[in-house]
C-alpha cells in the first residue's frame, strides 16, 4: 500500500470526524507536507475532503470512486489483492491475469477493470461488460490441488459473493450450480474458473468474477434484458464498488485459505448449500448433444453435482449445463430466509 492509499485509509477510518495532519503524519510516518500533497492528489482524483485550520482533514464523500487507491485502502486480506492491478479498460481481466501468470505473477495477484472489450463467459460465450456498470475482476491462485478438485474454487467463490450480496439484498438471492448467482431468478453474477495444470497438479487458477452493479434494465442488451439483473436494481443501500471488491476478496480468502490449509470443504459447502437453488430440484442436464432429466440431490465434495435419473440411477456431473424445471419463487425466498 503506498502512502496515498494509507492516508486514504486513515480518512476512511475517521469518516465523519476530522483527523489532523499531525496525527496522520505520526501514524503513517511521513512529513505533514507530504500528507498535504497526497491530500491534494486525492482531491484531484475526486475525493471530497474538507480541510479546516486546526482541525485537519475530513473525508466528506467518496461516492463510488473506483480506482486502485479506493480498493487497496479498504483491503483487509493477507494475500488476495496485495498485488493489485487496476485498468480503466482491458480485453478481459482473465486474459490479462493469464498473461501475468505466465510471466510468474504470484498467488493472490488481482486484476480489476472498469470495463472489458472481450469479457468472457464459459465455452467462448460473452460477458457484457459495460464501462462503469459492473465489477470485473480476476484472482490468481496457485494452490496445491488436483485438477479434479478445481470446481471447489468456483463453489467457494460463489459462496463468498453471496455472503457479501446478502448484506445488500434481503430476499431471493441464490446460486444455480455451478457458477450463476441469481436474484429473483435473474443472473447478477457469473464466475469463470480457468486453470493451467499438469495431469496431477494445478499450476495456476484464474478465477474471474463478473458482477452487475449499476446496470439499469435498459443497459442490458436485448438478449439479457429478461435474464440479467444488477445489485442497483435490487437494493436501496449505498453501493461502493471498491468496498464490494474488498469485501468479496476478504470473504473468499477466508473460505479459500480454510479449504487449502485444513483440506476441508465444509466451511464453504455449508454456505453454498444454504444458498443453493439447485439441490432438491428437478433439472434438465445438457451435456454435449445429450439432454436428459434428473433430480439434483446434492453437491459432493469436489464440487460435482449428484443427480438421480428418473429410473433411479445416481450419477455425478462435473461440467455441462443445467436448467431448473418449474422454477418456484417460494424456494428462492426460503433459501434466503435460512441465512
Ligand atoms: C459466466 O459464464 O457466467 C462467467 C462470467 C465471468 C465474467 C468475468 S468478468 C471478469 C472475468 N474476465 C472475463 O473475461 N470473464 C470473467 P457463463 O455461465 O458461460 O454465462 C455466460 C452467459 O451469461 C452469456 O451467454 C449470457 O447469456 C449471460 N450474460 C452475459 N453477460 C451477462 C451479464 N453482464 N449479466 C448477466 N448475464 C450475462
Amino acid at each position: 500500500m503506498d502512502t496515498k492509499d494509507r492516508i486514504l485509509k486513515k480518512l476512511i477510518q475517521n469518516k465523519g470526524k476530522f483527523i489532523s495532519g499531525e496525527q496522520i503524519s505520526d501514524k503513517i510516518g511521513v512529513s505533514r507536507t507530504a500528507v498535504w500533497k497526497h491530500i491534494l492528489k486525492l482531491k484531484e482524483e475526486g475525493y471530497e475532503i474538507q480541510s479546516v485550520n486546526k482541525l485537519g482533514y475530513q473525508l466528506i464523500n467518496y461516492g463510488d470512486i473506483y480506482d486502485k487507491s479506493a480498493i487497496v485502502s479498504k483491503l483487509n486480506t493477507k494475500i488476495l489483492g496485495q498485488n493489485l492491478f487496476f485498468f480503466d479498460i482491458i480485453d478481459s481481466t482473465n486474459d490479462e491475469l493469464k498473461r501475468m501468470a505466465a510471466s510468474g505473477a504470484c498467488e493472490g495477484t488481482v486484476v480489476v477493470a472498469k470495463s472489458q472489450t472481450s469479457g468472457r463467459g464459459r465455452r467462448g460465450r460473452r460477458w457484457q461488460s459495460n464501462a462503469d456498470d459492473g465489477i470485473y475482476m480476476s484472482i490468481l491462485l496457485r494452490p496445491e490441488l488436483l485438477p479434479k478438485d478445481v470446481q471447489c474454487i468456483t463453489l467457494a467463490a460463489s459462496s463468498a459473493v453471496c455472503k457479501v450480496l446478502k448484506k445488500y439484498v434481503e430476499n431471493n438471492l441464490g446460486i444455480k450450480w455451478p457458477n450463476d448467482i441469481l436474484i429473483d431468478n435473474k443472473k447478477v453474477c457469473g464466475i469463470l474458473t480457468e486453470m493451467s495444470a499438469e495431469p496431477d497438479k494445478v499450476q495456476a487458477i484464474i478465477l474471474g468474477i463478473g458482477l452487475n452493479v449499476w446496470n439499469r434494465t435498459e443497459d442490458f442488451n436485448d438478449e439479457l434484458k429478461d435474464t440479467a439483473t444488477s445489485l442497483h436494481i435490487n437494493t436501496e443501500k449505498e453501493i461502493i464498488r471498491s468496498t464490494l471488491v474488498a469485501q468479496i476478496l476478504k470473504e473468499f480468502e477466508d473460505l479459500y485459505l480454510h479449504f487449502i490449509e485444513k483440506g476441508s470443504t465444509a466451511k464453504f459447502m455449508n454456505i453454498w448449500r444454504a444458498f443453493s437453488l439447485t439441490i432438491g430440484r428437478d433439472i434438465i442436464v445438457y451435456q454435449g448433444d445429450k439432454v436428459w432429466q434428473a433430480k439434483a440431490l446434492d453437491v459432493i465434495d469436489n464440487g460435482q453435482l449428484l443427480v438421480e435419473t428418473p429410473d433411479g440411477q445416481r450419477k455425478t456431473i462435473l461440467s455441462g449445463e443445467i436448467s431448473i424445471r418449474d422454477f418456484d419463487d417460494s424456494r428462492v425466498k426460503d433459501c434466503a430466509a435460512r441465512q
